[in-house]
């Protein structure tokens, strides 16, 4: 069986974005596959986070896994620092990694262009990480967003290095995109991509958001003067957005839905559009709320790491072999 892997970096609630484009994914995936997910919350310190907010964060992340329906009896669930191998190999990552490389990343260039006050290092360095979270598992597949292609691709550059230098050791991964929903956009702003950190608010459904809220946020998405219901995406990104939103949710074709909605008004689309998420996070919420009744979130993370750990521990011994880090008595 295939193995693929994938993270999630909570630094705020998981979103409509994070479960069309990954999480849903992920569940999809964990009868064909060999599924390993875990909680990246290494990733999530390259920025200040508070620590109530992270730790709250951290455990709705779990509880939203499982609720999006994520099996730990199929997949394995874990918490990246209590696998300690992800920081070891993140450094020999860093040493293998070149500084053009790192400043090619996106989403580092984008941050650093904005003018961001107060980087640090970690925030820089974070795909070496990311490069090592994989190669630790022999991941063929990691299912991301459209956003993460760039850092996967790093990853099989570094992983092609390290083998040309050392010899034989990684699996080259390589990322799975999905057609539909690799990059959701935000409902106030359709340029840019649905994020956890919208500083207002309105363009992001989170997945634990109230369905009035999040029918209400829909309801008033922005879209365009054009007023004819078809697909395209350059002059009529807001409503494709949402097109796609519920195609995602229904597997429905886009096409299925224009047809249904052409000659139609906006309002009426976007309250099928409402319809659909809202009959989702319904069924998400009210998963989410037994799992944390249940208080099994813990079991399931130590039994995770265990399993994970029995893996990466493994590559990493071959990995400080071949470059010649212990000393053999
Ligand atoms: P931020 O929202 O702060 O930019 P993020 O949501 O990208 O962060 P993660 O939580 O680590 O960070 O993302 C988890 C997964 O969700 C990644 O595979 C990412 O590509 C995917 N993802 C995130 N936002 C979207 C989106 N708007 N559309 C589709 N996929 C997304
Ligand atoms: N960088 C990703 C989260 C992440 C990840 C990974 C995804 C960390 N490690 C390994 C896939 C595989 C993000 O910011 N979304």
């Amino acid at each position: 069986m295939k193995r693929m892997l994938s993270g999630i970096k909570p630094t705020g609630q998981l979103t409509l974005g994070n479960y069309i484009g990954a999480l849903r994914n992920f569940v999809n995936y964990q009868d064909d596959y060999e599924m390993i997910v875990f909680i990246a919350n290494l990733h999530c310190i390259t920025e200040y986070q508070d620590p109530e907010d992270l730790r709250k964060n951290l455990t709705d992340a779990v509880a939203l896994y499982l609720a999006c329906g994520l099996d730990p009896n199929k997949a394995t669930i874990f918490l990246q620092t209590d696998v300690h191998s992800h920081a070891e190999l993140g450094y020999i990552m860093a040493c293998n990694t070149y500084l053009g490389e790192l400043n090619r990343m996106t989403q580092f260039k984008d941050k650093s262009q904005k003018g961001e006050k107060n980087m640090t290092a970690g925030l820089y360095t974070y795909p070496c990480l990311m490069a090592a979270d994989i190669l630790l598992y022999d991941a063929n597949y990691v299912p991301v967003g459209e956003d993460q292609k760039q850092h996967v691709e790093l990853t099989r550059d570094i992983a092609q290095r390290f083998n040309n230098k050392y010899g034989e050791t990684f699996v080259i991964p390589e990322p799975l995109i999905a057609k539909v929903g690799a990059r959701i956009m935000s409902l106030s702003d359709p340029s840019k991509k649905m994020s956890k950190s919208d500083e207002t608010n309105k363009g992001c459904i989170y997945l634990l958001d109230d369905p009035k809220v999040a029918r209400k946020k829909i309801m008033s998405a922005v879209t365009d003067s054009i007023g004819i219901i078809q697909l395209d995406k350059e002059n009529q990104p807001g409503l494709y957005n949402l097109i796609e939103i519920a195609s995602a949710l229904s597997n429905r074709t886009m096409d299925d839905i224009v047809e249904q909605f052409k000659g139609e008004g906006y309002g009426k689309l976007k309250g099928y559009v409402a319809d659909v998420v809202c009959e989702e996070l319904e069924k998400i919420q009210s998963r989410y709320n037994e799992i944390m009744a249940s208080h099994q979130i813990e079991e399931i993370l130590l039994d995770g790491a265990k399993k994970a750990s029995a893996i990466a521990d493994k590559t990493l011994d071959e990995v400080k072999r071949k470059i010649g880090l212990e000393i053999k008595y």
